[in-house]
């Protein structure tokens, strides 16, 4: 029985109702490119999505040396089969004919093609010069979330210990920074607490800022399947916006933006007021209860209630649902990560799992999400602002072990300063320290705050820009160098997703031309900089994806990412398995803290803790006497008022993010016709409050503008919290309607064009959902209503106001249910 359905106007597809406790249903998704049949398909090839932080299984078909289409792995623990909208369709990208094919490099000011040797001759000769001038402090690596662990291994290695410079970062300090520091500060170590399996277990599922259905689609239809099971969970959903978790939630709350802290420490005030705790569990696991009681002794729903401006009754019902139920999941993402007070944010919400014991057993349990297909890579493997391995900087030991594994000297990583976060990176090259950045799998140009400062900093002289591409991005277009990259499906490594789960990606095709796999990429530098270990012997001893997942593994190993009982035999033989996975545990771990919180001991933590407000970095000492046995730690934090707040010049409040059919800046997605088609261009999103006071109406053409700078787009009126404007964050000029190049009458769209440069003290993520901006007319629009899809929390009102989002013949797909293998039903303890 196989049905097929256009996954554009239905993207979760059927339902397989789901009941409590059971095991989830398996179906398999397929979409195959139009006209081919399944028999056509000559080789089916393991791999799982790198469009979302899910890392949903699938094979991508391949026939004549071409992808042809994509099929969810049943067997997969994550996915049991099902695919989201970018994951059927994204692919398509991949032959796209504008691909990078050689390098790139600028001569009297345009870039022009080149072959492999004189590019990386020249980011050789400029990396040794800069050594030899001004140090190893003027190079800056910026890298992505969507490279394999391998790649990020390999470069965390070579910027570390061969370079020697601690200025290594990844756009997952804009992403998922604040969920690793708020395990840190939590827990003493990152590492994701929960499993996905918890879905199928919790009673209660609070999400957090989290726009699940739109941004991991598919576990929001193992979500659907169990509201639509025995005995379903209910939900509370905190989200300013409309979303389709908050049509579905029992208690929605669409505070003002900016007042998760206000909020959680009134769920907090509650849950101990009712003492709706779990007293043993407090004394034995964890520190600092009395003081976060005293904290939050003050903050009723009443008090909440201002600050958030929500009805103080809504705050209680809110508290009662999370305090009462004997299985609570909490899922946290970019409405708490990049909203004011992130951290603080954050922690109060493993403050809350901690003081009602609802941690480490099925259906209890926090997932501090990721975004990013990889950024669980970036993290462990140190390519952001962390040493590998999770290990300490401010920890002699730690660096010392690093060395043994690298055969180097412990003072050949420089761990004099915490290693440089973004933001600071970007703020060195504007001021001249830094004078080579290399940027690899990120946009910049598009994602960064504050665009008009991105543009001017990296378009100076005197900085040198090496940009590693799959396109002529925005970014790429202002580069020196430009190295054109294979991607996903056109080489082979390994990604972490945001439950723990390791998938392995295998090569199905050839990338185009000459580009070349990041791995290699990054070897052929260590190779031409003759970077050595301390006995003279070459620094990177791997040559290929799989000696570099071997070399991963020692480094790994006794670290709570341990991953020296996984090989890429036994990932292709099982699919998914969740890190830590060795001699103890060798079929994976599904959760961490079953029994108590050994990571958080002062000899083996990864950080000492920082100062929630100040950021300013605790030392061994502190944290000693506070937490001296290693327990989780409750750290209490007070509500304090966004730094930017509405005014009579810039009125609302301005948040950005995403929607369903879109990745990030639409590299992919904008090149993938279904989805293209389904959100086309930029929109602006009002309430239907502010839209009638200032006589706006669907499909008007209007400015947003803020301090920063404007951009222009198309009104949607929707059910958004009033006095709030959200904008799509995807839209650069780049243009897909005109091929590769600028679109010139699409300048001025992109969000962050309006984005205030401005981060979380302690995560130093960016705030991109807290700023001000003021609304205004430009044109009245025909009557065309404004490219917003219809079926996401950017639908209009009233329902009829746009044509429902379809994506016709192009975008059918097949579902067929499928017997899903026991085996692999819930990983060991
Ligand atoms: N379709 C799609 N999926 C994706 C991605 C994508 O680009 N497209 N990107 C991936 C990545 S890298 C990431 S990081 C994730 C992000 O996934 P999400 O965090 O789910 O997505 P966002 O749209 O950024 O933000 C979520 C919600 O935060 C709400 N919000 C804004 N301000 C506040 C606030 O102050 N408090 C609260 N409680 N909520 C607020 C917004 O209304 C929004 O609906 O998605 C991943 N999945
Ligand atoms: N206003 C606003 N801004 C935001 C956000 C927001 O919510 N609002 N969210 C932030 C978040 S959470 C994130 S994660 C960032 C994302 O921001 P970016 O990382 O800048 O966005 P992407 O478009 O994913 O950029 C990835 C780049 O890598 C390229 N690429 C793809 N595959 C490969 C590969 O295999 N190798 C190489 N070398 N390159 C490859 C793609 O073509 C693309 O140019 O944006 C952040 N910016
Ligand atoms: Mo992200």
């Amino acid at each position: 029985m196989e049905d097929s359905e256009d996954r554009i106007a239905r993207p979760w597809g059927g339902r397989t109702p789901h009941r409590r406790g059971g095991t989830w249903p398996a179906r398999v998704d397929t979409f195959l490119a139009d006209g081919m049949r399944p028999e056509s398909v000559e080789r089916w090839v393991q791999s799982a999505s790198i469009l979302h932080s899910d890392g949903d299984a699938m094979d991508i078909a391949v026939a004549d040396g071409r992808m042809v289409g994509v099929r969810g792995r049943d067997v997969d623990r994550v996915n049991r089969g099902r695919l989201g909208p970018k994951d059927l369709y994204g692919w398509q990208a991949n032959s796209s004919r504008d691909r990078l094919t050689r390098p790139l490099v600028r001569r009297s000011g345009r870039l022009v093609e080149t072959d492999w040797d004189t590019a990386m001759d020249l980011v050789t000769a400029r990396s040794r010069e800069l050594l030899d001038e001004r140090g190893p402090g003027s190079i800056g690596f910026y890298t992505s979330g969507q490279l394999f662990l391998e790649e990020y291994y390999t470069l965390a290695v070579l910027a570390r210990a061969g370079i020697g410079t601690n200025h290594l970062d990844g756009n997952t300090r804009l992403c998922t920074a604040t969920a690793a520091e708020a395990l840190k500060e939590t827990f003493g170590c990152d590492g994701q607490p929960g499993s996905y399996d918890d879905i199928d277990h919790a009673d209660v599922i609070a999400l957090f800022g989290h726009n699940i259905a739109e941004t991991q689609p598919v576990q929001w239809m193992r979500l659907l399947d169990r509201l639509e099971g025995a005995d379903p969970p209910r939900l509370l959903c905190v989200d300013p916006r409309p979303t389709r978790v908050a049509e579905h939630a029992a208690v929605h709350l669409a505070p003002r933006g900016g007042t998760n802290v206000a909020l959680l420490n009134a769920l907090l005030h509650e849950t101990i007021r009712h003492d709706r705790i779990d007293r043993d569990y407090i004394e034995a696991h964890t520190v600092g209860f009395d003081e976060l009681a005293a904290r939050v002794a003050d903050c009723t729903p009443k008090w909440a209630a201002e600050a958030c401006d929500l009805p103080a009754a809504r705050i209680e019902e809110a508290a009662e649902l999370v305090g009462t139920t004997d299985a609570l999941l909490s899922t946290v993402l970019q409405g708490v990560y990049q909203s004011h007070q992130a951290t603080a944010a954050a922690v109060q919400i493993n403050n809350l799992h901690l003081v009602r014991g609802m941690l480490g057993r099925p259906g209890a349990g926090v997932l501090q999400m990721n975004g990013q297909p990889t950024a669980q890579n970036t993290r462990e493997c140190g390519a952001n602002g962390d040493l590998p391995g999770f290990r300490n900087w401010q920890n002699d030991s730690h660096v010392a072990d690093l060395a043994r594994v690298w055969n180097v000297e412990p003072e050949t990583v420089p761990h004099y300063a915490p290693p440089t976060h973004a933001m600071q990176m970007f703020r060195y090259a504007e001021q001249g320290s830094i004078r080579m950045l290399w940027i690899s799998g990120t946009n910049p140009a598009v994602s960064l705050p504050e665009l008009a400062r991105v543009r001017s900093l990296l378009t100076q002289d005197r900085l040198f820009t090496v940009v590693q591409d799959i396109f002529l991005t925005e970014t790429a277009q202002l580069a020196d160098v430009v190295l054109p990259a294979a991607t996903w499906g056109e080489k082979t490594g390994t990604l972490t997703n945001a439950d723990r789960t390791v998938h392995l990606s295998r090569k199905a095709v050839d990338p185009p031309g000459e580009a070349r796999p990041d791995l290699d990429i990054f070897l052929d530098y260590s190779r031409r900089m003759d970077f050595r270990d301390k006995d003279g012997g070459p620094l990177l001893t791997w040559h290929d994806p799989e000696s570099a997942f071997e070399a991963w593994k020692r480094c790994s190993a006794g670290r709570p990412c341990d991953y020296t009982g996984l090989s890429y035999a036994k990932l292709q033989e099982t699919s998914g398995i969740q890190w830590p996975c060795d001699e103890r545990a060798p079929e994976g771990t599904a959760r961490l803290y079953t029994d108590g919180f050994a990571w958080a001991h002062p000899d083996v933590c990864e950080s000492y803790g920082k100062d929630l407000e100040t950021g300013a970095s605790q030392e061994v000492v502190e944290y000693r006497s506070l937490n001296p046995d290693g327990r989780a730690m409750l750290k209490a934090a007070a509500y304090l008022p966004p730094h930017e707040e509405p005014d009579e010049r810039y009125p609302f409040q301005l948040t950005t993010g995403r929607t369903l059919y879109h990745f990030h800046t639409r590299t992919k997605t904008g090149r993938a016709p279904q989805l293209n088609g389904a959100a086309p261009d930029v929109w602006v999103e009002v309430s239907v409050p502010d839209a009638d006071r200032l006589d706006l109406a669907e499909g008007d053409l209007v400015e947003v503008s803020s301090r920063r700078g404007s951009l222009r787009g198309r009104l949607r009126v929707t059910g958004i919290r009033p006095g709030l404007l959200f904008v799509p964050f995807h839209y650069g000029y780049w243009d897909t309607e005109g091929g590769s190049g600028p679109g010139p009458d699409a300048a001025g769209r992109a969000a962050n064009e309006t984005t205030i440069t401005d981060w979380d003290p302690a995560s130093k993520q960016p705030l991109f959902k807290t700023s001000t901006a003021a609304l205004a007319l430009v044109e009245r629009g025909d009557g065309a209503p404004s490219p917003a899809p219809t079926t996401t929390a950017s639908a209009p009102v009233p329902a009829g106001a746009a044509r429902p989002t379809t994506g016709g013949p192009a975008a059918r797909a097949t579902q067929r249910p499928a017997a899903f293998p026991h085996a692999h039903e819930e990983g060991a303890q």
